[in-house]
């Protein structure tokens, strides 16, 4: 059958600039606070996968894997060691050279302005995303990096899991001295994201008109877990709370009716500004990235119910588990799905269901920006990783995704999680996403090389014809 993707179509792979570069202090660097989120039982950000340092050989890898794209993350403490004030030169540098090496090698660069590491320095002088002075320092950030490398990169996302950042517990830093509630401190920082986004968004559509920017976010279809009404009443609601407050704020530029309406009723007293609405309004994203991993199954859950989003493991870290939203919805298990050895259910024509209830809300071109299977794995007596579990995960993804643009859905790229092994946010190096492997355990630096991995194989000759 004739595939229905363009021969423009971005065969990418992604990372992101915490898990894989290392040089966590290097060359002027500031810390981040994703650097401290790390749990202790892994790695830290320290060295990872050393890209900072190998990002040529990197590259080459990517050229061999037949790439068209590849999506990375700029580390905003790398070009501000302080979140504002004084440029570090090396910071830029570093990027100048890997998207030179990029673009030397018919590699699109698929640009993430922020991908959960704000500057360390910010949480320390004003709580970082809960201060409105984070909007300034963000989109000055974003316009020197923009500005700096427009005449190479053309497409953008401005942040990175807006929608995790706000479940995840181990993304953002709350203030302990703060009175307010951790939901109404989120409810804050989202909004100044929102904002932030939005002012970034709205100063690349006038400057650069031919690029395309848009919020990269992880998104899931919620099914009811019955059809008792009831079910499919909190599967609505769960829907609105985790995916279309957080696509309204972006696409409509507002606040869904009935999320606000919760926002009202706990007596959160947010800081929103007439001007706020009027600039989320007027910024339009020409991009959307979505990162899909897994679906989500619901049911209706009693106001007698005790809410819960996270429990703290053994090392005091926080870790998320299935969360129960009183007299709104309750996430459980799917019975009818295959899950990882984290328990994410396998769910590829999950993402025809998504794609297509995006698409048919938000009509705007869309790139997966990541999607893909983690596993403990190591290397056999050949040198190499038989991941063939991976390439069934990938494969049957690449079908859902192919039948959604046979349904009509705008797709311009898939960005699989990850180029290469790297340090898992929740898992460390327990859990690998990578076509190429990383020689490093944990607790072990080992030499770092690279091997590749079966994956590798099979995506390269997939990328060979699919473009020839
Ligand atoms: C997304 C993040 C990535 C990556 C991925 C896999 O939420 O954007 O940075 O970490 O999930 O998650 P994990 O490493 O926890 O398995």
């Amino acid at each position: 059958s004739i595939s229905p993707l363009s021969k423009q179509f971005l065969w990418g792979a992604a990372t992101a600039a915490y898990q894989c570069e290392g040089a966590k202090l290097e060359d002027g660097k500031g810390l981040s606070i994703v650097d401290l989120n790390i749990n202790p039982k892994f790695a830290d950000t320290s060295v990872t996968t050393d890209h900072y340092h190998r990002y040529k050989e990197d590259v080459a890898l990517m050229k061999e894997l037949g790439l068209k794209a590849y999506r990375f993350s700029i580390a905003w403490p790398r070009i501000f060691p302080n979140g504002d004030g004084i440029i570090n030169q090396k910071g830029l540098d570093f990027y100048r050279n890997l998207i030179d090496e990029l673009v030397k090698n018919g590699i699109e660069p698929l640009v993430t302005l922020y991908h959960f590491d704000l500057p360390k320095a910010l949480q320390d002088k004003y709580q970082g995303w809960s201060s409105r002075q984070v909007i300034d320092d963000f989109f000055h950030f974003s316009k020197t990096v923009i500005d700096e490398f427009s005449d190479s990169v053309t497409h953008w996302f401005t942040i990175n899991e807006q929608s995790n950042m706000f479940a995840l517990p181990y993304l953002l830093v709350f203030d302990e001295n703060d009175t307010r509630s951790i939901e109404e401190q989120k409810y804050q920082m989202n909004h100044y994201m929102t904002v932030a986004h939005a002012k970034v968004v709205e100063y690349c559509r006038t400057q650069y008109p031919s690029h395309k920017i848009g919020p990269a976010i992880g998104l899931s279809p919620y099914y009811a877990a019955s059809a008792l009404p009831e079910d499919v009443l909190a599967t609505q609601v769960c829907a609105d709370f985790k995916t279309y407050f957080f696509m309204d704020l972006y696409f409509k530029g507002e606040y869904k009716a009935n999320i606000w309406k919760y926002i009202l009723e706990q007596g959160y007293n947010l800081d929103i500004l007439e001007e706020d609405l009027a600039l989320m309004k007027s910024a339009k994203p020409n991009l959307l990235g979505i990162n899909y991993y897994q679906s989500t199954m619901v049911r209706a859950c009693p106001e007698t119910e005790v809410a819960q989003d996270v429990a703290i493991d053994e090392n005091g870290a926080k870790q998320a588990i299935f969360e129960t939203a009183p007299g709104r919805y309750q996430v459980i298990q799917n019975p009818n799905l295959n899950t990882t050895p984290w328990g994410w259910e396998i769910d590829p024509i999950g993402l025809r269901i998504l794609l297509n209830d995006i698409y048919a809300r938000y009509p705007v071109p869309i790139i997966i920006t990541e999607n893909g299977i983690g596993g403990q794995e190591s290397l056999d007596e050949n040198n190499t990783v038989d991941d063939s579990y991976r390439i069934e995960y990938l494969s049957e993804h690449l079908d859902a995704l192919t039948q959604s643009v046979n349904d009509g859905v705008d797709v311009v790229g898939y960005c699989p999680w990850s180029f290469m092994d790297l340090l898992s946010t929740s898992s460390g190096f327990n859990k690998r996403y990578g076509f190429v492997y990383v020689n490093r355990t944990d607790k072990e630096l080992l030499d770092l090389a690279r091997y590749k991995k079966k994956s590798f194989y099979w995506y390269q000759s997939l990328i060979q014809s699919a473009t020839k």
